[in-house]
């Protein structure tokens, strides 16, 4: 596939993120490389608007992501400024196509993370760690895709809300959680789900950008992935993740 059509690719999906609006699945053949290409390609564009990379996230990092997406390799996506969203503050509903939400826990780096590394490195560049609510958004039709359209889509990242930073000691082996929306319990969990514990994430995130040619910055955000399967996030919501130990993280939805 030649340069050109795979900045046709990344535009195609920037403008469908930018949009709002639902796009097809990608029906050229793609290598994960490729698909990896796009994305930081349709990244470039945003990094042109001024929109600044701040982090990674991870996907697919439990088995209730993997069993509700039917995929099951671990991928990552890019995060900027534009997508973060202020704790307890609100968003507008229509800046997506038909967002969901899922708990998860970011790590906040004090030093920089390259390839492999054990989970005492990772510990140790942590600066913080906190409660967080991923809003993922596919720009694919009816929320399905797959493994490469995924990837090349940014791995549905389209916002996220940070809670509280606590100690970087903090151990997440098996915290519990409750994710609520519009006032209901919908989804109770264990930060174990994240590969037996979020830690390992961040050593795969490491992993992951480095057989891309790049690296965990000191200063980078990076989001461990969903503890549980994802809700439907509708408008004028208030979404809620209660953490124990970390404390909770709130964001509400506007028409
Ligand atoms: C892909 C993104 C996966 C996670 O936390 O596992 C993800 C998707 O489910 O649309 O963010
Ligand atoms: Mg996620």
């Amino acid at each position: 596939m030649s340069a050109l059509d795979l900045d046709a690719l990344a535009a195609r999906l920037d403008d469908a993120a930018r949009n709002a609006v639902a796009i097809p699945q990608l029906t050229e053949p793609l290598t994960i490389e490729q698909a990896y290409e796009i994305q930081a390609r349709s990244l470039g564009r945003r990094y042109a608007r001024g929109e600044r990379l701040i982090g990674i996230k991870m996907g697919f990092t439990s088995r209730a992501k993997m069993a509700q997406m039917g995929v099951a390799d671990m991928i990552f996506g890019r995060l900027t400024d534009r997508m973060l969203v202020e704790a307890g503050g609100s968003i507008s509903h229509a800046r997506f196509v038909h967002p969901r939400v899922e708990p998860e826990v970011a790590f906040l780096l004090a030093r920089s993370l390259h390839g492999r590394i054990d989970p005492m490195t990772a510990q140790a560049a942590v600066a913080g760690v906190a409660p967080a609510l991923e809003i993922i958004d596919s720009r694919y039709k009816d929320f399905k895709f797959s493994m490469t359209d995924v990837v090349a889509d940014n791995s549905s990242s389209s916002a996220f809300v940070i809670g509280p930073w606590s100690d970087p000691r903090t151990n997440l082996g098996n915290l519990g959680l409750q994710l609520e929306v519009g006032g209901t319990s919908r989804q109770i969990g264990s930060t174990a789900a994240i590969l037996g514990h979020p830690l390992f994430s961040l050593v795969a995130a490491a992993r992951l950008v480095a057989e891309r040619g790049e690296t965990l910055r000191a200063g980078d955000i990076v989001m461990a992935g969903g503890a549980t399967a994802a809700e439907p996030l509708g408008r004028d919501q208030y979404v809620q993740l209660t953490m124990e130990k970390l404390g909770s993280v709130s964001f509400a939805t506007e028409a």
